[in-house]
């Protein structure tokens, strides 16, 4: 346990900052502000037991102006403060100091590969104005290369590493940049989550034959047709890749449904493949959501269980993120992501998830 990690004081050309960072568990709590009035609104939210009380009295002593001494002194009481109350603080709930998460991208952001170059150089300024947390786009890439938001996931283990899909590069840069840009932002104090797209997978690299059987695309319970041959794009070489980081070729028997047979292409139906159902403890609209788009995963398939759990570790290991979104939950069965893939992270992780 340990509640104290860094006070920091510093001059941002124009105004000056107070951050007061705590460690949290693993955690970082960041309050900043930039004024003397704001600081002590800050301290004040902390306050529900005498401790700060105290602080605040302290607080009161010191002098109107935000001057370089006063900012000092401040230091010097927070710092002594915290100290004195390490143990009180450390058992407090983190989400108690309601910290602010900031969604730092857009769909419409150009695709120049320069975002994570961007939130290197505005890490500071975010942290500054009170941002504590990121939550940073899709960063593998995707069917659309370079231009792809990120979420039409193509190979999870490619960050801007490979040329795949016609590009190095995702629309935000390469895999170094990714991870300097992360480091870069924890050391101004942002906590950082990944976006983590677990549901489907688009763009294979070659087409499959196997037996499926399709469903309305409005009422997934209700058959439409008979069983047949349908033939899609399940299969996932990753060729740009190879072996690196992960062995595993995809192929129709990690996925239950699709939505596009080459025999038929104008039929449209979701195809769930012959002796597969759709996945429960889904959002129950149009039946049963399980499928949305491109090939959806089999979350009851133990190659698709063990491919997601190790690349949990993998990314944690290769980026430091802190935790991460989840998309597209309503489609994925909830024992997976509750009590499987959450909790697997959490009691084998070096890294505290929110
Ligand atoms: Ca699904
Ligand atoms: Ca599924």
């Amino acid at each position: 346990m340990q509640a104290i990690q860094k006070i920091y004081l510093f001059d941002r050309k124009f105004d000056l900052s107070v951050r007061v960072i705590l460690q949290w568990e693993r955690s970082l709590i960041i309050l900043g502000q930039k004024s003397r009035k704001t600081l002590f609104y800050l301290v004040r939210t902390l306050i529900v037991t005498n401790p700060y009380q105290k602080l605040q009295q302290r607080f009161k002593t010191l002098g109107k102006e935000l001057t370089p001494s006063v900012l000092s002194d401040a230091q010097t009481y927070l710092g002594e403060w915290l100290q004195e109350h390490s143990q009180t603080l450390a058992k407090r709930r983190q989400l108690e100091f309601n910290g602010t998460l900031m969604q730092w991208f857009h769909w419409y952001l150009p695709a120049d590969g320069r975002h994570w170059q961007t939130l290197k150089e505005q890490a500071r300024e975010l942290a500054a104005a009170g941002i504590t947390a990121l939550w940073l786009p899709p960063a593998y890439k995707g069917v659309g290369g370079g231009m792809d938001v990120g979420y039409g996931i193509y190979d999870l283990f490619d960050l801007g590493e490979f040329d795949q899909k016609g590009s190095i590069r995702t629309k935000y840069g390469t895999k170094d940049e990714y991870i300097a840009a992360i480091q870069i932002a924890k050391q101004a104090g942002l906590n950082i989550y990944a976006d983590v797209v677990f549901n489907h997978r688009m763009g294979g690299d070659a087409e499959e034959e196997f037996e499926a059987i399709p469903f309305d695309f409005s009422d997934r319970n209700r058959q439409i047709g008979d069983i047949r041959q349908v033939k899609s794009w399940t299969k996932f070489n990753f060729p740009g890749r190879g072996e690196q980081y992960s062995s595993m070729k995809w192929s129709w028997w990690h996925f239950d449904s699709v939505d596009y047979n080459s025999h038929d292409p104008s039929y449209k139906a979701v195809f769930r493949m012959k002796d597969k159902s759709f996945e429960t403890k889904v959002d129950l609209s149009q039946g049963n959501y399980d499928y949305l788009m491109g090939c959806d995963l089999d979350m009851n398939h133990p190659e698709v269980r063990g491919e997601l759990k190790y690349w949990g570790e993998w990314i944690i290991n290769t980026t430091g993120v802190d935790g991460f979104r989840l998309d597209a939950i309503k489609h994925i069965n909830g024992d997976f992501l509750v009590i499987g893939w959450i909790t697997w992270k959490r009691n084998s992780s070096a890294t505290y998830l929110q």
